[in-house]
């Protein structure tokens, strides 16, 4: 198998009697994730895209300038979403679409959701360089908001995009204390116009997202592609644990009743709980966390902080919520507290769609390229896409398997890879 950037998609051009090459152009795509990288910079040194904020739209600019340049159309549709179209031999026909997100974590990478756009319009561009033309239409899809640090929520121009309740109101407050309304003016939306955002199934042919793993499996079996089988589902809480807030020096150990203490117990207990009742894919985390009155010399009355758990089974993911719900329940006993337990979102795991994951593979064998089949612990807007359009998944390695992360990095000739993977799977089902 061949491993590196030895690949040339080959193809035969839709008149069917010429046999013509067409190769993704790596540096060009690295050289554009360099480019949007630098919208993320902010003045503290770290660089971060939050959805909404100034350095997202002039991102967002930035990749309409290079799909226009192309002369692709654009436009912004009631969900957010970025959407670049190249149209093909037969406008009626369902489109192809590609994409991601340009949103990053606080003080995130490169790659996460920018290679699927920037691998997307890659695609495009080889297309418009070899003179080819596609049956179908394309379309290269930023989606609005995917990663929803900001608001806790996040999916929200998929959701749109799918038809499902985004779950979010004008009057909203993010983490900041800003208010949804406001903030998506940067866009020119509303959530209520975002509700009207829904694509018709009959206009979609499928859907591909190129991204990055993520996660260690990859990296670790020296694994250049990853076609995706299914993505783990996440579900959310907001716990709350109420003690009662007292003099820091004046009550003793035995009278307390801290609301830390309390939450410290049971997060402490979650990687037991979670090993023992999930398997190797499950797990649970504490991401957030706050306390009142939040001062030095008042012991917590109250502690509030999110939990979500993720895995590729529901069943498991309904079994360990119930463990964990029980740990917690055990824990405030014994010290003397109540709690509130929240479901806030709920995701469902969701097998890739079998006839478009088929055209990955076949593309990837096409290539000479050697790959793995995975689940995807991260989710990705593929997550919400699934559940109306065919939808499939591409991955590339992530160097240690860090991301979500300054550090997170993928190798040159594993960005090249995945673009040509993209490219062939396009070429592929633009065949069907
Ligand atoms: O959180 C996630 O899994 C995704 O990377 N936003
Ligand atoms: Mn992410
Ligand atoms: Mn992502």
């Amino acid at each position: 198998m061949c491993k590196g950037t030895c690949i040339v998609a080959k193809i035969d051009v839709y008149e069917g009697r010429k046999h013509r090459h067409m190769k993704a152009n790596g540096e060009r795509v690295v050289s554009r994730l360099n480019e949007i990288y630098q919208c993320g910079k902010k003045e503290d040194g770290t660089y971060t895209r939050m959805a909404f904020s100034a350095e997202d739209v002039k991102g967002r600019k930035l990749f309409a300038s290079w799909a226009e340049a192309l002369g692709m159309t654009t436009r912004v549709d009631e969900g957010g979403n970025l959407i670049a179209r190249m149209e093909g031999q037969d406008s009626s026909l369902p489109a192809i679409l590609m994409g991601s997100h340009l949103d990053t974590v606080p003080d995130g990478g490169k790659y996460d959701g920018v290679l699927g756009c920037v691998g997307g319009l890659e695609v495009c561009e080889t297309f418009k360089k070899e003179g080819y033309v596609p049956k179908h239409p394309v379309e290269v899809i930023v989606f609005t908001d995917e990663e929803g640090f900001r608001f806790g929520k996040g999916l929200t121009g998929s959701s749109a995009i799918c038809g499902q309740d985004a779950g979010i109101s004008d009057s909203e407050l993010d983490i900041y204390g800003e208010e949804r309304g406001r903030v998506m003016q940067s866009y020119g939306i509303t959530s209520e116009g975002v509700k009207n955002a829904a694509k018709d199934p009959a206009s979609v042919h499928c859907f591909v997202e190129l991204h990055v793993e993520q996660g260690a499996r990859l990296y670790r079996t020296n694994t250049s592609v990853g076609v995706v089988s299914s993505i783990a589902g996440v579900n959310r809480y907001d716990v709350t644990v109420t003690g009662e807030a007292n003099h820091a020096g004046s009550t003793a150990m035995a009278d307390r009743k801290d609301a830390l203490v309390a939450a410290a117990g049971f997060i402490n207990k979650i990687p037991e709980v979670t090993t023992e009742h999930g398997n190797e894919f499950t797990v649970a985390t504490v991401g957030t966390i706050k306390v009142t009155p939040h001062s030095v010399n008042v012991i917590p009355g109250t502690c509030t902080f999110s939990l979500e758990i993720r895995d590729t089974d529901a069943q498991i993911m309904s079994l360990v919520e119930q463990k964990l719900q029980e740990t917690l329940g055990d824990i405030c006993e014994k010290y003397g507290v109540s709690y509130t337990f929240v479901p806030t979102s709920f995701h469902d795991p969701a097998p890739m769609s079998d006839w478009v994951k088929e055209n990955i593979e076949q593309a990837v064998k096409e290539l000479g390229i050697d790959y793995s089949i995975i689940p995807s612990g991260a989710f990705h807007d593929s997550l919400i896409m699934t559940s109306v359009f065919p939808t499939a998944m591409i991955f590339v390695p992530s160097e240690k398997g860090i991301s979500h992360s300054r550090y997170e990095y993928t190798k040159d000739e594993d960005i090249e890879n995945g673009c040509n993977v993209l490219l062939q799977t396009i070429l592929n089902v633009d065949k069907m």
